[in-house]
């Protein structure tokens, strides 16, 4: 019997990476896409049935049965895009310390100063739920409507109990009420707050034996995070909290060797940490590691663009050895207040030197492996989810080439039409 499908759109291209569910694509491997010229997806009850040549995927399933069909001659289909590091939830802006920034004052000391994240901190404390739920919501539907489908999300400027809670509630709501998939994460060790400035070790004991146990018995989040840099936590507190929150079930990703080379990636690979995050400083010894234990380097190149770093993540190097290598937006309202991972794409390509075929796949198929979600997302095949973007390029190199304007022109959420001619659709 001939299955119906409810919905087959067909493209100028489509590009997606195939047979990498898996494991996430390494070394030569991780610039490898299939290109399929006059391509069609098949997609029924959110699922993908098939993906091919339009000819052979109309055969299966006749255009005249399906529920809807969508021309696309001209435009490319890539999978849906996957953001798996990203501060969503948060009160009040920054753009004073944007402006502080240019003048010369660095992010680290705004911080010390009582500024930056623990700004954040006192407008999400102050921040109502109701409204920050739907402060929060308008920041996914701007992701969507530049090509993210799913998006993990951490807490973080609470740094005490009740605050964490509401933004993991926030994040919770969301993943039910909003079409995009949520992957939630603990971040109470963001920064040392206030009333603990003196004590950074009692605050560490308050996430690890308090917060933690909370958030895991209420099953408010999948990972735990912890910004580990000189000045906020050094290496001993992070394998300590970190210990812990693997003794109860969370998984570990965590912001590694941003500024200072402390060690972050030997600890992740030591930890078998699914993520290590940001990577700048990353030393040849934690590069081995990370390859060695299959630890994801999610790198963040809008962050370092954002804070007029002359210095990116070594991605090359780490690709060379066998690291593999994810892309996210980090974003924030202080070092990186962009949603566009098409932008992150382009710094990518641009200051890391990454081909726009590693940059699709470290935004589509990789970033699906540092989430653990690889085996139902991040790629264009029968029986993954039907996550897709038409975009209104000729190709895939059009992406991070043609930077700054959105490209998207149709956004398919598990089979759903959800944007359409760049627009939301209602309802
Ligand atoms: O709000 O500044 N780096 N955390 C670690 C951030 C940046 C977010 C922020
Ligand atoms: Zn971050």
């Amino acid at each position: 019997m001939v299955e119906r499908a409810d919905l087959i759109i067909s493209a100028g291209k489509i590009v997606t990476s195939t047979g990498a569910s898996q494991s996430p694509l390494t070394g030569r491997d991780f610039g490898r896409v299939t290109v399929i010229n006059d391509g069609a997806v098949a997609i029924a009850s959110g699922k993908i049935l098939a993906m091919g040549k339009r000819d052979e995927v109309e055969k299966l399933y006749p255009l005249e049965q399906a529920r809807r069909v969508i021309d696309a001659p001209g435009k490319t289909v890539t999978p849906g895009f996957i953001d798996p590091h990203t501060h969503t939830v948060f009160g009040g802006s920054r753009e004073d310390e944007f402006a502080l920034r240019i003048s010369g004052v660095p992010y680290l000391e705004i911080l010390q100063k009582g500024g930056g994240i623990l700004d954040t901190v006192r407008a999400t404390r102050a921040m109502p739920y109701q409204d920050l739920l739907e402060k929060s919501r308008r920041h996914l539907d701007r992701m969507l409507l530049g090509g993210t489908t799913t998006a993990e999300i951490k807490s973080g400027y609470g740094l005490d109990l009740e605050t964490e809670i509401k933004m993991l509630q926030v994040i919770k709501q969301l993943d039910k009420e909003h079409v995009m998939d949520l992957e939630p994460t603990f971040l109470g060790a963001h920064a040392i707050p206030r009333e603990y400035r003196d004590r950074p070790d009692d605050f560490l004991d308050f996430m690890a034996e308090e917060v933690l146990p909370r958030v895991a018995q209420a099953e408010l989040a999948k990972n735990c995070d912890i910004f580990c840099e000189e000045g906020i936590f050094n290496i001993e507190q992070s394998r300590r909290l970190l210990q812990k929150a693997q003794e109860l079930g969370f998984d570990i990703r965590f912001h590694a060797d941003e500024m200072v080379s402390l060690g972050g990636a030997q600890l992740a690979a030591e930890l078998g940490a699914r993520s290590a995050d940001h990577l700048l400083k990353i030393s040849r010894e934690g590069m081995q590691a990370m390859a060695e234990k299959g630890v994801v380097a999610t790198l963040l190149p809008a962050t370092p663009f954002t804070l007029m770093k002359d210095e990116y993540a070594p991605a090359r190097e780490m690709i060379e050895a066998g690291v593999a290598v994810a892309l996210a937006s980090d974003f924030n309202p202080g070092s990186c207040p962009t949603h566009s991972l098409p932008l992150v794409m382009t710094l990518a390509c641009l200051q890391m030197k990454l081909t726009p075929e590693e940059a699709l796949n470290g935004v589509t198929i990789n970033a699906a492996h540092s989430l653990g979600k690889a085996g139902e997302m991040g790629s264009i095949e029968a029986g993954k989810r039907g996550d897709l973007v038409i975009w209104d390029a000729p190709n895939h190199r059009f992406l991070p080439y043609h930077y700054g304007t959105n490209l998207v022109d149709t956004v398919v959420k598990n089979g759903r039409v959800v944007v359409q001619k760049g627009k939301l659709k209602e309802g």
